[in-house]
């Protein structure tokens, strides 16, 4: 890899301020152990906001790492579908990336980083959508994936995906907790990738989580600063992705305020929301929700997603189940399909403003971060079926002239 493409970065730990010169391996401090910061130090910056060429996460490119190959499928540049049904607010589908997640702006970044330094393949432990996104990326890298996958807790079109991709699926028995735990310890040593035959691609990952941060610079483009972001929150990476992102812009004197970041999380899977309220660690053991991509108990980016909330004036909520499923069902009867983890983001908004946290007229982007398609057994499941059988078409005929369907 040339040095040229992490040139304009150096690793910062959050926690002790140690500094690293940026490189691909090391992802945790190796003073303290926390989780390094990727910054970009501002005098090795140069941006033309005005001169900004292609469409999608490359568009950025000047504020992103810049490796050698270039793996990418078009990602990013998703539609902002402004809501109807509810006071000031704003979808960005992220369910319009390549395969359907917003993982894919992390992938671009993350497997183009691999592939130039040269490993045989990537590794990801998953709930599912990190699986599809990197399994098709290293299949368009010519790259080897390895998914960690907890056993019976993927929804089924994410599945499908990574085996569509051509990705060895490795199932282990508990939560993602378990499944990520696996990954770390057979190749992080001290927060360094030791095996760098596989090159690990979850959201400890700095690299990749550059390529999220773009969610935040497509929506400044769009209509300027909102007044809150909300983000469904499973392991914390892409909340932290998208304030870094908003932040930078601010450093960079292109906006003058950051919007407060709001997490939400389901009920039974709040480790974020218990941490936020002084009510322990950010720590549940056994996580519970009808969401599995955010079926996730010990957020290993904790304290990057407390940052998010806390710098930004933000804060964490829950919601329940039934909240998640009433939101996706009130995106698909506006057109659009999201899965339920991404319906978290409306519960919240919603929940928000009958709690009088947020208010109506206040701009909000709302973070629907994976497709409908992702999760079948949901869509039917909480749809009811009401196809009617017939056989003829005067049947039709009846039904549609006399108007009675
Ligand atoms: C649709 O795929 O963790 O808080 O392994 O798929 O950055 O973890 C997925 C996470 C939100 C939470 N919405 O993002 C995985 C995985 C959807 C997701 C999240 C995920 P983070």
């Amino acid at each position: 890899m040339s040095s040229r493409a992490l040139s304009k970065y150096i690793l910062k730990c959050p926690r002790c301020g140690f500094e690293v010169e940026a490189n691909p391996y090391v992802m945790r401090c190796p003073r303290c152990g926390e989780l390094l910061d990727a910054v970009l130090i501002a005098d090795r910056v140069r941006i033309n906001w005005g001169s900004l060429r292609d469409r999608g996460v490359w568009r950025y490119r000047d504020l992103l790492p810049e490796p050698d190959n270039v793996i990418t499928m078009g990602e990013g540049s998703t539609p902002l579908i402004r809501l109807r049904g509810y006071g000031n607010a704003y979808v960005k589908f992220e369910g319009a990336n390549p395969t359907g997640s917003f993982k894919d702006r992390g992938m671009t970044v993350g497997v183009s980083l691999a592939s130039s330094i040269g490993v045989r393949g990537v590794i990801v432990a998953s709930t599912g959508n990190t699986a599809a996104s990197a399994a098709a990326y290293a299949a368009r890298a010519g790259l080897e994936c390895v998914v960690v996958l907890p056993k019976g807790g993927v929804a089924r079109g994410k599945l499908g995906q990574a085996m569509l991709h051509g990705a060895r699926i490795v199932e282990v028995p508990g939560t993602f907790d378990n499944a990520l735990e696996y990954v770390l310890e057979t190749v992080l040593s001290n927060g360094h990738v030791e095996d760098a035959h596989y090159y690990p691609l979850n959201s400890i990952n700095p690299w990749r989580l550059e390529g999220q941060k773009t969610i935040a610079f497509e929506i400044v483009e769009e209509i300027g600063v909102p007044d809150y972001v909300f983000v469904p929150v499973g392991n914390g990476g892409n909340i932290y992705a998208i304030w870094k992102g908003f932040r930078e812009l601010m450093e960079l004197g292109i906006i003058d305020r950051v919007p407060r970041m709001i997490g939400v999380q389901a009920e039974g899977a709040a480790p974020m929301v218990r941490y936020w309220r002084g009510l322990g660690e950010a720590r549940v053991d056994n996580p519970r929700t009808v969401a599995s991509a955010i079926r996730i108990g010990k957020p290993v980016n904790w304290f990057r997603a407390y940052r998010a909330a806390k710098y930004s004036g933000g804060m964490f909520i829950e919601v329940s189940d039934e909240e998640i499923l009433t939101a996706q069902k009130v995106l698909g009867r506006e057109g659009i399909g999201v899965e339920p983890a991404s319906a978290a983001s409306l519960a919240g908004y919603i929940r928000a403003l009958r709690e009088g946290l947020v208010d109506a007229r206040d701009k909000v982007v709302l973070i629907a971060t994976g497709h409908a398609l992702k999760d079948p057994d949901a869509l039917l499941a909480g749809n009811g079926n009401n196809a009617i059988s017939i056989s003829s078409i005067d049947e039709l005929k009846a039904l549609v002239i006399n108007g009675k369907i």
